[in-house]
């Protein structure tokens, strides 16, 4: 047997002993204030004799909340102990039932057997719902420990037997349940998407941070709503989880609240075998100045920690690794006397009134309702800062030999009699040796003590959670006043799509009805969209104001920030900027409040950089605008290739209910604006839209006549060719490229003598969402007369050869290439971007004017039309080299 201070000599443990002595005088006599004093004093000292002293942002391995400051439990402990265990066994056979039916089908079991007492704490004491004279509380839940919600649903008379059976059977007889929380799937039901891991934290902070947002602009009565947020210790290796916690604490997010289920474990093994989680988080949440509540130790350690005189029990829990705390979840007591206080004659003796079967029993702090309920209110009560519980439970809970802290226990799926057996025992479910191995589903009648108390419960805080809600008020879309500018034309002026967009931005602030509800989101980048022109007037949030002198005063624009502030100006992050997006385009469902925002981005570092929050968004029935700026490879000079976007709209097309469009006019960008918040927030649709824009400057023109249904439905006919003899070409352009189609449509009437129409196509997306509509509807209807595509319809009558230019890969226009009437050629950026300018660009990647009329050219020699011998001369005249190597591979 080792010593634990075996290096020390007699005398100075007994030097160590009147220090701590001291100390406990101290306290005693003083106070801590006194003791945090004198602490600060000795460290004083000892910097000023040049003594380093490790820097340290963690407290010892015990609760932050000792026990003679532990509330006393509002609760029936023991009822709440069986409804725990009945839920517990419906969540489990949840799983098991529906991997019988179906071999491999999924689900998670030892999850929710962790973070059973967490969540059943939160629901019988904690989570309240809305009701007149509250709004509710907004709960992210942990997404694979979703049959525990579900068994709970369940026991509510939420959810009906025939949906439990179906879980992970949502195509069945209807209706099934969803294998994570999916507001998409099950819009009663989920209110937020968190599967995808490390998304629920940082759409938490930033939804924290958006209730601020809505109170300080008068948009929302102050409350004491919470959102609460629960994950897996393993969930915080994400970036997005711990990436956005400095500005919960910045933004002083008492309104925040994360539960960190620490089972030690994640999917393959465990989270820090040679450290320990809890630690880890500690240091990086205090050192981000949240409050930090440590809930390691269930109540049967506080009397061997009282006994532990000498500090070497709690320096014991210090020094053992995570990896050896899991051991001891699988490990009999004589184990864990051995090991774990083995290591010492004292240590031995503070637990020799304790049997092997009651070491093995002492319980984790996370399956402590005590515990969990001293955290959860001491959270719930704290002022100025958000608060982060990190709880530390066994994976697993409950299963035994089949699954407890084993390295298997994540992906268990399956048990066999004699472990339901040993579960059903475990928690005393009233289920015979009978009927156990068919793993019944359990619900105590209605008049049980139970469910009496369940309901009672639930009654008391309001009702249940979760529970989503549609639309509740529906808006008025502006008329057409408002947009009256952008219809007529820039009268010449050189004006970017972009500006334009601000500039209309600005004018749907002004507006009376819904000026108030645009929330326009930037993540630093205002000035390249010149949207500093919005910060005086409108101010940028900012929940403490301004609290110094901006260099700019003197400035007409200059950097107004404001309480009331209407710009949510969120610094390099597009995570973050997204994550407000999406609180600011679900409020209506959360919080019964139309906001409208306006995310703009640099293009580029939007779908491919936070493609999972946008699906997030699409998932969570998010409304509103992405805003794609300074987007197009060849319309974005000189930032290269890592700046410049030309697939973007490619990866748009993934998002079922995202609107993706690529207008090239002011008018195209006003029409689609103003539909959209038609379809959005009148019509009240689920769809979000991404509009990219660009910061290339050209005369504006006015709308043609009779375009805006075209302009919606994917394409239309800007520009006639005019010329009535000659061969024929159709030209698609997007864009800022369209440009160049009307340059080539000019060249090719001069010189080739074709006659080219000119025709914007706005969004790929929308021409082949609506051919493939068509398509399937024509397989499944044979023996009707065949619908005909939009795109086909457009271009039925256009003869000549089609040529489609973009400022983006090949493969967008090629999408809808299988129901051109005729051949089509896609001209796209197609390879990685160079820092150059744009007719250099676009020259390199073959998508100017040039290029399309060769193309044209070249079409027309191979119908026949022309001589090969003039698309080669016009070759020489237009400087195209051949032989020039394909771009893309450059
Ligand atoms: C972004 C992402 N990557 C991977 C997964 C797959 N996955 C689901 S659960 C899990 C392990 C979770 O461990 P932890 O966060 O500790 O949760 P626990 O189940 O232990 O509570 C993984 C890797 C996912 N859902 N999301
Ligand atoms: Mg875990």
């Amino acid at each position: 047997m080792t010593d634990l201070h075996n290096s020390e000599t007699e005398s100075e443990a007994l030097e160590t002993r009147e220090w701590l002595e001291s100390l406990d005088e101290v306290l005693e006599r003083s106070g801590p204030e006194r003791v945090r004093e004198l602490l600060r004093e000795l460290s004083f000292r000892a910097h000023s004799h040049s003594v380093r002293i490790p820097f340290t942002a963690n407290t010892p391995y015990i609760n932050t909340i000792p026990a003679n400051e532990q509330p006393p439990y509002p609760g029936n402990r023991e009822i709440e102990r069986r409804i725990r265990s009945i839920i517990r066994w419906n969540a489990m056979v949840m799983v098991v039932r529906a991997n019988r039916k179906e071999e491999g089908i999924g689900g998670h079991i030892s999850t929710y057997a962790s973070a059973a007492t967490l969540y059943e704490v939160g629901f019988n004491h904690f989570f309240r719902a809305k009701t007149d004279k509250h709004p509710e509380d907004l709960v992210y839940f942990q997404g694979h420990a979703s049959p525990g919600n579900y068994a709970r649903a369940f026991l509510e008379g939420r959810i009906t037997l025939q949906r439990v059976e179906n879980f992970r059977h949502e195509l069945h007889d209807e209706p099934g349940l969803s294998s994570y929380p999916h507001p998409w799937l099950m819009p009663d039901f989920w209110n937020f998407p968190t599967v995808s891991m490390g998304l629920g934290p940082i759409m938490a902070i930033y939804h924290a941070r958006f209730i601020r947002y809505l109170e300080d602009r008068g948009l929302k009565k102050p409350s004491d709503q919470k959102v609460w947020a629960f994950m897996g210790d393993g969930e915080t290796d994400e970036p997005e989880s711990l990436g956005a916690v400095s500005l919960a604490s910045r933004e002083h997010l008492d309104n925040l609240i994360f539960v960190i289920n620490c089972n030690l474990q994640r999917l393959d093994g465990p989270v820090r075998g040679n450290g320990k989680i809890i630690q880890e988080l500690e240091a990086v949440f205090r050192g981000a100045g949240w409050n930090v509540i440590k809930v390691i130790w269930g109540n049967d350690w506080d009397p061997l920690l009282d006994k532990d005189k000498d500090g070497l029990l709690v320096k014991r829990m210090d020094e053992v690794v995570d990896g050896q705390y899991q051991k001891y979840a699988v490990e009999v007591g004589g184990y864990i006397r051995k090991d774990f206080f083995g290591k010492d004659h004292r240590l031995l003796d503070i637990v020799k009134h304790l049997s092997d079967e009651q070491l093995q029993k002492l319980r984790r702090g996370g399956h402590d309702p005590d515990k969990v309920y001293a955290a959860y209110k001491a959270a719930t009560e704290h002022k100025g800062s958000p608060s982060v519980i990190l709880a530390q439970t066994i994976k697993g809970y409950g299963l035994g030999a089949s699954g407890e802290g084993r390295n298997i226990t994540h992906q268990q799926k399956k048990l066999n009699e004699e472990e339901l057996r040993a579960f059903r025992s475990r928690f005393g479910i009233p289920i015979s040796d009978e009927d156990v191995g068919e793993a019944p589903f359990y619900r105590p009648p209605q008049n049980s003590p139970e469910m009496e108390y369940l309901q009672e419960r639930r009654k008391a805080l309001g009702g249940y959670v979760p529970e989503r809600r549609p639309m509740q008020t529906k808006l008025r879309a502006p008329n057409d006043e408002l947009f009256k500018e952008f219809f007529e034309g820039s009268g010449g002026r050189e004006v970017a799509t972009t500006m334009a967009l601000v500039h209309m931005l600005s004018k749907l602030m002004e507006d009376k009805e819904i000026g108030n509800l645009i929330v326009p989101i930037i993540p630093d980048e205002a000035r390249t969209f010149g949207m500093d022109a919005l910060f005086r007037k409108f101010g940028i949030y900012s929940h403490p104001g301004q609290l110094y002198e901006p260099v700019d005063k003197d400035n007409l624009l200059y950097y107004k920030e404001a309480r009331d502030g209407q710009i949510l100006e969120e610094g390099i992050t597009e995570a973050g900027a997204m994550s407000s997006f999406i609180a600011a385009g679900t409020a209506y469902s959360n919080h019964g409040i139309n906001t409208i925002p306006f995310f703009a981005f640099y293009s580029m570092f939007g779908f491919q950089r936070i493609g999972d929050l946008i699906w997030a968004a699409a998932d969570a029935r998010c409304k509103g605008f992405l805003v794609g700026g300074t987007s197009g490879r060849t319309t974005l000079a000189g930032e290269g290739l890592q700046h410049q976007d030309g697939h973007s709209h490619l990866l748009a097309l993934s998002v079922p209910n995202l609107r993706a469009y690529d207008p090239a006019f002011a008018f195209e960008t006003a029409v689609i604006v103003q539909d959209g918040i038609r379809r959005m927030y009148e019509e009240g649709e689920d769809i979000f839209y991404y509009i990219t824009v660009t910061n290339e400057k050209y005369p504006q023109p006015p709308m043609p006549d009779d375009v805006r249904d075209g302009i919606l439905k994917g394409m239309y006919k800007f520009r006639a060719s005019g010329k009535d003899s000659g061969h024929k070409a159709q030209l698609l352009g997007s864009g800022a490229i369209l440009n160049q189609a009307l340059k080539a449509q000019q060249m090719l009437a001069e010189k080739y003598d074709v006659a080219a129409d000119v025709w914007s196509v706005t969004s790929y997306k929308e021409l082949q969402r609506d051919g493939l509509d068509v398509e399937r509807w024509n397989i499944r209807h044979p023996d009707q007369e065949p619908r005909v595509p939009y795109v086909t319809q457009c271009l039925a009558d256009a003869p000549g050869p089609i040529v489609a230019t973009s400022d983006y890969v090949k493969a967008l226009p090629d999408t809808v290439c299988r129901w051109m009437p005729r051949r089509m050629v896609a001209l796209g950026t197609d390879g990685f971007g160079r820092s150059d300018g744009r007719e250099s660009l676009r020259d390199f990647f073959e998508v100017d004017a040039p290029h399309i009329t060769l193309s044209v050219l070249a079409c027309l020699a191979r119908e026949n039309k022309i001589e090969p011998r003039v698309a080669k001369e016009a070759m020489k005249d237009l400087d195209i080299d051949p032989e020039k190597p394909n771009p893309w591979v450059l």
